[in-house]
């Protein structure tokens, strides 16, 4: 019996500060209504997909910051989202910032949350590698300071799920191999994944033109090397005035694109995955045990920047 999983990868245009989250919730809720219509197993919502992506601004008042996290979750306005899981047999999979109230204090993270077809919690992410910034930089165009607004999570778990291994990861993470090989040597057969890319970079604008083939790449590229599915799902188009890239696609351990979405709007992308494709890589070109060197990797673990001889 083939392992099938049915993937909704639910793109999101832009989210504006002055929408409500009862009206960011209809629009998911939408997607999930949608995805059960088309046989879908899961959906993938983007990363920070409750909110407009306010890491853009340098916000001082923490009682305005604090209205960009979820204290609780579900929370009374989520919710919803679990009973729609539960009443259509729907898993998902959700980007959100996370207030969460610790003995030692207050914690933030950019977090993911996978949620099952009974509508409970499976897994929960701490986004690793934040991007940015932690102080005001007038120079910007816009500012990116997810390393103020969050603390690093610490590991790339992954979890039996839907069937069959399944890992999260957000945005910047799609750009580090060690995301992938991490969950790669814990078998993970499908990660999922949203993202937030403005098409503008203040450091690099040379890399502006490129962004929309980078983001293929290293998703192709983590994908290939460690067979294994890649759903990553953008938050896409204008907002607040900042140009996001779309690009939400459903990628095969072979690397190739099965699905992908058109516009930059609210839109599906759907693919019938079938878990066992991920073997002929697992057990052939990328099999672990029998090629990988190990004896040679030893800085990738022990040392963080480059040194030169
Ligand atoms: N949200 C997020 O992580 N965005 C970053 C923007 C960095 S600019 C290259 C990303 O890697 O897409």
């Amino acid at each position: 019996m083939p392992r099938i999983v049915n993937i909704a990868a639910a793109q999101l245009g832009p989210i504006q500060r002055r929408d409500s989250r009862k009206e960011v919730i209809e629009r998911l809720l939408n997607h999930m209504y949608n995805a059960a219509k088309m046989g879908c197993d899961v959906v993938v919502f983007p990363e920070l997909a409750l909110t407009t992506f306010f890491p853009r601004w340098y916000i001082e008042d923490p009682e305005e910051l604090n209205q960009f996290y979820e204290s609780e979750m579900p929370g009374p306005t989520t919710q919803p989202l679990f009973d729609a899981a539960k009443k259509l047999g729907l898993g998902f999979y959700l980007g959100y910032a996370e207030l969460n109230k610790q003995s030692d204090g207050y914690h933030r993270y950019n977090t993911s949350i996978l949620v099952g077809k009974d509508g409970k919690i499976i897994g929960k992410y701490h986004k690793v590698h934040l991007p940015g910034h932690d102080e005001y930089e007038p120079w910007r165009r816009f500012q990116h300071l997810e390393k103020r607004y969050f603390e690093a999570g610490s590991s790339f778990d992954v979890w039996s799920a839907f069937g069959g291994i399944f890992g999260m990861a957000l945005c910047n993470d799609r750009r580090w191999s060690e995301t992938y090989r991490v969950m790669g040597l814990q078998g993970v057969e499908m990660i999922l994944l949203g993202y937030n890319t403005p098409v503008h970079n203040p450091p690099a604008p040379e890399h502006d033109d490129l962004s929309l083939f980078h983001n293929h790449l290293v998703m192709q590229a983590g994908a290939y090397q460690n067979g294994t599915w890649v759903v990553g799902v953008a938050k896409a188009g204008n907002e607040e005035d900042c140009d996001m890239i779309g690009g939400t696609c459903i990628i095969a351990p072979s690397g190739e694109i099965v699905a992908a979405c058109s516009t930059k709007g609210d839109e599906l992308a759907i693919a019938r995955c079938d878990l066992d494709l991920c073997q002929s890589y697992k057990s052939t070109t990328f099999n672990f045990e029998k090629h990988r060197q190990i004896h040679a990797y030893g800085l990738i673990s022990h040392q963080r920047g480059v040194k030169t001889p």
